[in-house]
């Protein structure tokens, strides 16, 4: 019998589909210039994916190709989670005190009563060395944001509002954006270049409607004049704002993507529509039950060849023989 193995060149030329080229993609996205150096074991520091704002005790539980899969100390699998190898959410060991930042424990220790020094003697574990990290050799631009600053941002959660917000932290060239007096649940991770953040003042200039504080019962009484004097804020400086230019993904072109239903899987899939900020993707040759909208700028889209580069499983599109192509099997 013959086998034939499965190829992006043959199969975009059967499905008469483009591939989504290169130059659509941001850096986070493309072909890496480093390799994963991470191992099974070595501890870091890093966001919660599910609480932005909360850095925690992570150990490395899994590799595969350029991502790895991370794990509370502490707590049960089902919290795990991938991140690429170059993902700005992780920290070596000790940069949350060496930043100035609040360390969650591993689960059951008291506050205060956690140090890494012993932690790591007695689990027996290596930090992750520091050269391993993303923010190991990025420059810093000075942008203009400082925390405390206020500014307009749309709620993630509720994309129809744009709020008042304020620069809660920074970290290298990111904000964390916070909505003034809800909780942090609504809290998220952005650039200078975010569609999703207005300098004060912009839904007045355009006309739209401002979500103020909830303490704002009637909307019309908020001024973000007597709002930053009674605050003693800043408002981000409009200037510092560099709006990116519109992605550029159409419908029909083909990538690879995280399947967010179990996310150690990259599929085959194709895009089916775009929003200004969005795409709608669907795994081909699955249901269209499992379609789903993604941020053009998410880590977890990648060109054509991306997992064959960096040596993670790609899975096929179901009906083909083989149905992950490894690379050099
Ligand atoms: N219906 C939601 C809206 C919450 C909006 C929070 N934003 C502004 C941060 C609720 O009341 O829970």
């Amino acid at each position: 019998s013959k086998k034939k193995t499965w190829n992006w060149v043959s199969y975009l030329e059967e499905e008469k589909m483009p591939a989504a080229s290169l130059k659509l993609f941001r850096e986070h996205q493309s072909f890496p210039q480093s390799r994963n150096c991470f191992k099974v074991g070595m501890k870091v520091e890093g966001i919660d994916p599910e609480h932005p704002s909360l850095y925690c005790v992570l150990t490395v539980v899994e590799v595969q190709g350029y991502r790895l899969r991370l794990h509370f100390d502490g707590y049960p699998d089902c919290y795990d989670f991938w991140v690429n190898a170059d993902s700005p959410d992780i920290h070596p060991v000790g940069w949350c005190e060496k930043t100035g930042h609040k360390l969650l424990p591993p689960k059951g220790y008291k506050d205060g009563e956690f140090n890494w020094a012993s932690f790591l003697k007695q689990s027996k574990a290596q930090p992750a060395p520091k050269t391993f990290f993303k923010s190991y050799n990025m420059p810093v631009t000075p942008s203009g944001f400082r925390v405390g600053m206020k500014l307009e941002a749309v709620d993630r959660k509720n994309p129809t509002l744009l709020c008042v917000a304020t620069i809660s932290d920074i970290v290298e060239n990111r904000l964390l954006i916070h909505f003034d007096s809800w909780d942090h649940s609504y809290d998220y991770w952005c650039d200078a270049s975010s569609p999703y953040i207005r300098p004060v003042g912009y839904c007045q200039d355009s006309g739209t409607t401002l979500t103020p504080p909830p303490e704002y019962k009637e909307p019309n009484s908020f001024s973000w004049e007597s709002y930053l004097e009674k605050t003693g804020a800043q408002a981000a400086p409009a200037r510092a704002f560099k709006p990116r230019p519109p992605h550029g993904f159409q419908p029909q072109m083909k990538l690879e993507a995280v399947d967010r239903r179990n996310p150690m899987l990259i599929r085959v899939c194709s895009i089916i529509q775009r929003e200004e900020n969005r795409i709608q993707l669907h795994f081909d040759g699955w249901n269209s039950l499992y379609d789903y909208w993604v941020d053009a700028d998410s880590p977890d889209i990648h060109p054509v060849g991306w997992c064959a580069k960096t040596g993670h499983p790609l899975q096929l599109p179901p009906g083909t023989t083989d149905t992950t192509s490894v690379p050099g099997q």
